[in-house]
């Protein structure tokens, strides 16, 4: 049976979140893209509100969400504003191999005190030098009695500056490649751990992004995941589950570029009418419409299968280079509209395109989805 329809909790939840990104995000997104600052005060109402656990398990103190609501609400959230929305985003993708491979004790551990008071989590994974390639990392965790010792870096890391807890990817066996890397889970404050330079970006600069060292950091054994060698298998299995999020950021942006490109196009008078009356404008928006709902149709299939149990690497993969190319296609189609206007900063376009561009590049670039998505479609070939 097929049903697009949404649940009254979905729609509920949808509201929420709407009302959220409309009265907390819009209105400071300007002020914290320009001036690169950290949305704290928005980021602590999205705590208080539930944004920020929304994944969490309610026996935790989470709101139990299924990743099709989550991606319902990532939509809404990147309305609001791509930079926070990717901020809460993080921290759910710093979260997920915990919840997917951590024991009862080391989620409850780590995972409860994010319910408890106001924090963000980052994921550390890509390095200088293993960034599509994530297989290439560097950063090592050495066996010494019942503690593991981290040195090395990572860089790109969204939260890195103002997470509380880290997942970490680092290799205990540096001689077996894939499989010598495992999964960490280590909180912020332990010694060794520093924050290099915090990235100046083209977009989402609400968010923080930083380069972190990490020098002779101590971690007790317990806080592995899962176990040794299982760190490249957690770090995919985690960006499985992640990318129709980051797909439905690229819907929300588009839907963002296009209401505004509609509101200015049935208003702008050019020629004695509205420019929507121009059939250039009026088809622009048409496709527009078109590929923003079949973006928001497979993030939804890959969020569904997610809840199903069904394999999903090739569907998230899809959903996730549709959906963020949708997002730069319609942001630039809807500036073109705006004209000249579009391209200057008093008006939403040029953000948002700015905001689009990044949703085709983190979680993994978009020729990497397609590698991904290629290789299942097309199988295995003899050289
Ligand atoms: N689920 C479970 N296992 C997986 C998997 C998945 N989605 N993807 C790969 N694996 C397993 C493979 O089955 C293989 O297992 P064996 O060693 O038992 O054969 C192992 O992992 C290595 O896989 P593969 O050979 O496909 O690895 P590659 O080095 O070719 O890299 C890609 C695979 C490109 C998919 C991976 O490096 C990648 O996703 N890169 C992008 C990284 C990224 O998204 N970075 C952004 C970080 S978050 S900001």
């Amino acid at each position: 049976m097929i049903d697009f329809s949404l649940t009254d909790e979905q729609k509920a939840l949808q509201e929420m979140a709407h009302e959220f990104a409309e009265k907390e995000m819009r209105p400071n997104a300007a002020k914290y893209d320009k001036g690169e600052e950290f949305a704290w005060d928005v980021i602590n109402k999205a705590f208080e509100v539930g944004l920020i656990t929304c994944e969490l398990p309610e026996e935790l103190g989470g709101g139990g969400l299924s990743h099709l609501d989550a991606v319902i609400l990532s939509e809404e959230l990147a309305w609001g504003c791509a930079g926070m929305y990717t901020t809460i985003m993080a921290s759910s993708l710093a979260f997920t191999p915990i919840m997917l491979f951590g024991t009862d004790e080391q989620k409850k551990k780590f995972l409860t005190p994010f319910t408890e008071k106001s924090s963000l989590a980052a994921f550390c994974l890509t390095e200088r030098e293993a960034g599509s390639d994530a297989g290439s990392l560097k950063t090592k965790a050495i066996k010494d009695g019942d503690e593991y010792v981290i040195n090395g870096s990572k860089c790109f890391v969204t939260n890195g500056g103002v997470a509380e807890l880290m997942s970490v990817f680092a290799l205990t066996d540096p001689g077996k490649g894939t499989r010598g890397m495992s999964a960490f889970v280590v909180p912020a404050d332990t010694p060794g751990i520093v924050i290099g330079k915090e990235e100046d970006k083209m977009g989402h600069r609400a968010s923080n992004t930083c380069e972190l060292f990490f020098e002779d950091v101590r971690v007790p054994a317990e806080n592995l995941l899962a176990k040794e060698g299982m760190g490249f298998i957690i770090a995919m299995r985690t960006l499985d589950c992640t990318r129709a999020p980051v797909g439905a950021g690229g819907v929300g942006v588009a839907r963002a570029a296009m209401e505004h490109a509609i509101e200015y196009a049935r208003t702008r008078i050019q020629f004695g009418k509205p420019i929507a009356l121009f059939q250039d404008i009026s088809f622009r928006i048409a496709q527009m419409a078109a590929e923003i709902n079949a973006a928001r149709f497979m993030v939804w299939n890959a969020a569904w299968r997610l809840d199903n149990g069904l394999p999903v690497g090739k569907e998230s993969a899809m959903a996730k280079f549709y959906a963020s190319d949708i997002g730069m296609k319609t942001t630039n189609s809807a500036l073109e509209i705006f004209g000249g206007y579009g391209y200057m900063k008093d008006y939403p376009m040029e953000k948002l395109m700015r905001d689009a561009k990044l949703l085709q590049i983190y979680e993994g670039t978009n020729s990497i989805q397609r590698m991904v998505v290629s290789r299942e479609v097309i199988g295995p070939i003899k050289k």
